[in-house]
């Protein structure tokens, strides 16, 4: 079985925007800046005969290049945050291309899930921290939610394995997807 998810890369640009953002947050635990992404779908873990044909219908995918904008900054779990992350504008030509991602996904026989697309760039994950310092990191993401980013390039999208380590992730590129 390998672990898998479909997500846009990140240009240079937007890597470093990002970083600031990471470095100005009282982040209990960063995502390294060389593997933030956006996720269009994730696939959980798959038999390897199904993630070739997962494989086949993004290949068989014609999509258009298009723009990202990022705005804001916003928190998962509330009081007991876990994860912050860039906001992505859920625009046309995204939501597009994230159907037609798990369409493919669906098609090859995989269930991706009944969860709502909420377009994000993870910054953070983390154990909760405590009261203090969740409301110390809740007030930063206020305090930045003037953040924006983009026009920000889509020309590939990438299929990934992500593998656990001890006390990390490794994501790994299987196949990359030219949008033209
Ligand atoms: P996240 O950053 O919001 O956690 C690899 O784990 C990628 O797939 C991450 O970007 C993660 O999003 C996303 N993902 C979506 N659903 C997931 C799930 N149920 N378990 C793990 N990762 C998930």
């Amino acid at each position: 079985m390998i672990r898998a998810f479909v997500a846009a890369d990140l240009d240079d640009a937007t890597r470093s925007a990002l970083a600031v953002q990471q470095f100005l947050l009282p982040l209990p635990r960063r995502e390294p800046v060389e593997t933030l992404h956006l996720t269009l779908t994730f696939l959980g873990e798959v038999p390897e005969r199904q993630l070739e044909q997962v494989h086949e219908a993004l290949s068989d995918l014609r999509l258009p290049a298009f723009s990202l904008s990022l705005s804001g900054l916003d928190m998962f779990g509330g009081d007991r945050p876990r994860l912050v992350f860039a906001r992505v504008v859920p625009d046309a030509p995204l939501l597009r291309l994230q159907r037609k991602v798990e369409g493919a996904a669906r098609r090859a026989g995989v269930q991706t899930g009944a969860r709502r697309f909420v377009p994000h760039i993870t910054l953070g994950r983390f154990r909760p921290p405590g009261p203090e310092a969740a409301m110390r990191l809740e007030r930063a993401v206020v305090d930045q939610g003037g953040f924006r980013a983009g026009p920000v390039p889509v020309r590939e999208i990438i299929l990934f394995e992500s593998t656990r380590l001890r006390d990390a992730v490794r994501y790994s590129a299987l196949a990359r997807y030219p949008l033209v």
